[in-house]
């Protein structure tokens, strides 16, 4: 692909052609090197366009949570209030489990089926962090295609809500009830980056704990943080509590348009590092494959004439044309 080529496809992918859109998001989350250039073309050229205003929301918590009911509720109201909304949900696993994909493909039907709507699973491929730096590019692609909310979904199981919250202006924490069990479990890292908590499944005969859990989140936050983090109770099963958090969220990003300039451009500094260790990989990977030196080392550990440490040694500097 040349760059008129480039142009074309951008040209298409902003005039709302899902096609392109899924084309490009493969694109980016390819990883043959002849890929990773074109990517980079594509991406090169999307940021010296006029980047449309975007709203990132990042929803975090505990598998079986409720993340991908609440977010097909709270899609359903940012579409009414005028807004078109992407939905892109991370699977922590390596390769994309089918049981997520159908959970949630049932659990944002309603949300799907909206013309407003862009429902994209995106796998984290076991990338260090959890987050696969295609899932920025894919945000921004998104955003080309003029969505301006997107919604990031990530299971809370470890490294990656600390990467998802340098990837979105918003990062919100999906909480349950039994608060007492559940923060003890949450690490410390989370709290310390979250934006804002919703007890969700406060209903039936949780009303009273998700009340209880809401107080604690309120005290916890308090002293780790020293500033009021905003709490909601919500039930996406009996829709109660989505509204409140649907415009509290869009009036974070009303006012907040300024310092969310500033955090994106920390982001950014943050991602340099990230696309580094991304792109030396599959340099790495690729060299392998053709380093006769790789198939050599191999040879000689296999029959136990040298150490693995001696193996990877020479083989690193072979690759790295080092005497
Ligand atoms: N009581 C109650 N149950 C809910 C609510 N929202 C979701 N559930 C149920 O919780 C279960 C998990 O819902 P999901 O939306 O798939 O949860 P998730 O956090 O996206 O799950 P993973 O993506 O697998 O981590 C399902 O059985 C839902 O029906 C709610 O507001 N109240
Ligand atoms: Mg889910």
């Amino acid at each position: 692909m040349d760059s008129k080529n480039i142009d074309n496809f951008i040209k298409k992918i902003e005039s709302g052609d899902r096609a392109s859109l899924a084309s490009a998001i493969t694109l980016v989350e390819s990883e043959t090197s002849k890929d990773l250039a074109l990517s980079q073309q594509l991406m090169k050229t999307l940021f010296k366009l006029k980047s449309k205003a975007s709203f990132r929301l990042g929803i975090s918590g505990a598998p079986g949570a409720g993340k991908s009911t609440f977010i097909n509720q709270l899609g359903l109201q940012f579409i009414k209030a005028g807004h078109k909304v992407a939905v892109l949900a991370i699977d922590p696993s390596s390769e994309i489990s089918k049981g997520s994909i159908l959970g949630d493909k049932t659990r944002m039907e309603e949300l799907s089926r909206e013309d407003g709507s862009y429902i994209r699973p995106s796998s984290s491929r076991g990338f260090l962090g959890g987050v696969h730096p295609a899932t920025r590019d894919t945000i921004r692609l998104c955003e080309l295609a003029g969505y301006d909310i997107v919604i990031v979904e990530t299971v809370g199981v470890g490294q990656s809500e600390a990467a998802v919250a340098d990837l979105v202006d918003h990062f919100l924490l999906l909480a349950l009830p039994g608060a007492g069990d559940e923060l003890q479990g949450i690490k410390r890292g989370i709290l310390e980056r979250i934006d804002s908590v919703v007890v969700h499944k406060a209903d039936q005969n949780n009303k009273l704990a998700a009340e209880i859990a809401e107080k604690q989140y309120v005290s916890a936050l308090q002293i780790l943080r020293g500033v009021k983090i905003p709490t909601y109770l919500a039930s996406s099963t009996e829709r109660v509590g989505i509204t409140e958090v649907c415009n509290a969220l869009l009036e974070t990003w009303a006012n907040g348009k300024e310092s969310l300039h500033q955090r994106r451009l920390e982001q950014d500094v943050l991602w340099i590092e990230k696309y580094l260790h991304h792109s030396v990989l599959l340099t790495l990977k690729e060299k392998l494959e053709n380093s006769q030196s790789f198939s050599k080392a191999q040879a000689a550990v296999l029959s136990g004439q040298i150490d693995v440490r001696e193996a990877s040694e020479s083989v690193l500097r072979s690759i790295l044309d080092f005497k």
